[in-house]
């Protein structure tokens, strides 16, 4: 076990931790992050402009058939040891996982995840009257537009269940991720940029209430001055030997 000793002499005593995963977490179990380059048939979008009210009035089909590519990707893919590690860690310890990833892989884990932060590729709703709307299985393969599909409540177009760059992120997630800082042993965040606001703030959030931060990502970043030990491994490679 190579575990520095500074963080295993706080998560040893944590009986109370928060996790705030991004999407390096999933990044192990192939799914690419924002700032990864797009594949096939995406490889010359920007996500960051695609993940915007903007694209989806001005295009709605080009970004329902972007979601329902990643629809298709996440369901071909498994979660990864650090996810697994994450759940097999709640058998002993409160483990509160809120997560900005918008993929299911957390809970595939066996994880109970406190909140979704930017919401779930899962679940759809309609952009005029909110109602869910059921998810239509992606087409086999990729395609570059596709037909959002029709709310049955009243005829509405169905918008993935995401939040977009611009909108402001529902309350229950949010308010219960701020909770789970403020009583926390440990914040541990794992595989984010620092770069996406306001998730980014939580972690000096979580410094204000004297919850010592952990970072584990296998590199720099916004983060990275502002916690209070920082780990350079990957999800899937450090949190089996933390957990273990
Ligand atoms: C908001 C869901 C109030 C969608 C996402 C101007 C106008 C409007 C808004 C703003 C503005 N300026 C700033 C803002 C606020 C804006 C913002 O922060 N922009 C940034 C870019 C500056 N935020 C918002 O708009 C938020 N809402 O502020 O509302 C408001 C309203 C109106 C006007 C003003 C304010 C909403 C933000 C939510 C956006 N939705 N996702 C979808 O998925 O399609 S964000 C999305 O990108 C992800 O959820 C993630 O949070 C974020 C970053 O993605 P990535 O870079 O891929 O991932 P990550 O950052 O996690 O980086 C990967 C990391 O993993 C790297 O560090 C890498 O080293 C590491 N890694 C890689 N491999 C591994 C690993 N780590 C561990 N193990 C590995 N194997």
């Amino acid at each position: 076990m190579n575990v520095p000793a500074p963080i295993l002499d706080l998560a040893r005593p944590a009986r109370r931790v928060t996790v705030l995963t991004g999407a390096g977490m999933s990044a192990e179990s192939g799914v690419p992050t924002f700032r990864d380059a797009q594949t096939g048939l995406w490889e010359n979008f920007d996500p960051a402009a695609l993940a915007t009210p903007e694209a989806w009035q001005a295009d709605p089909a080009t970004v329902w058939a972007w979601y329902q590519w990643r629809v298709a990707l996440v369901r071909r893919v498994e979660p990864n040891a650090g996810h697994r590690a994450l759940a097999e860690w709640a058998r002993s310890t409160e483990v509160r996982i809120s997560t900005q990833n918008v993929d299911d892989l957390h809970e595939r884990a066996g994880s109970a995840v406190l909140a979704h932060l930017h919401g779930s590729l899962f679940s759809p709703r309609c952009d005029r009257c909110a109602q869910p709307v059921e998810l239509p299985d992606p087409p086999s393969e990729p395609v570059a537009r596709l037909e959002p599909p029709v709310c049955p409540a009243c005829g509405g177009a169905g918008r993935p269940g995401v939040v977009w760059f611009g909108e402001m992120l529902p309350r229950e997630p949010w308010e219960a991720t701020t909770e789970a800082l403020r009583d926390a042993d440990l914040l541990l965040v794992i595989g984010t940029s620092g770069v996406v606001y306001p998730a980014a703030g939580l972690p000096s959030l979580a410094r204000d209430h004297g919850v010592p931060v952990v970072e584990i990502n296998p590199d720099e970043t916004d983060l990275s001055d502002r916690v209070d030990e920082v780990w350079r491994t990957t999800a899937a490679t450090g949190l089996p030997q933390l957990v273990e």
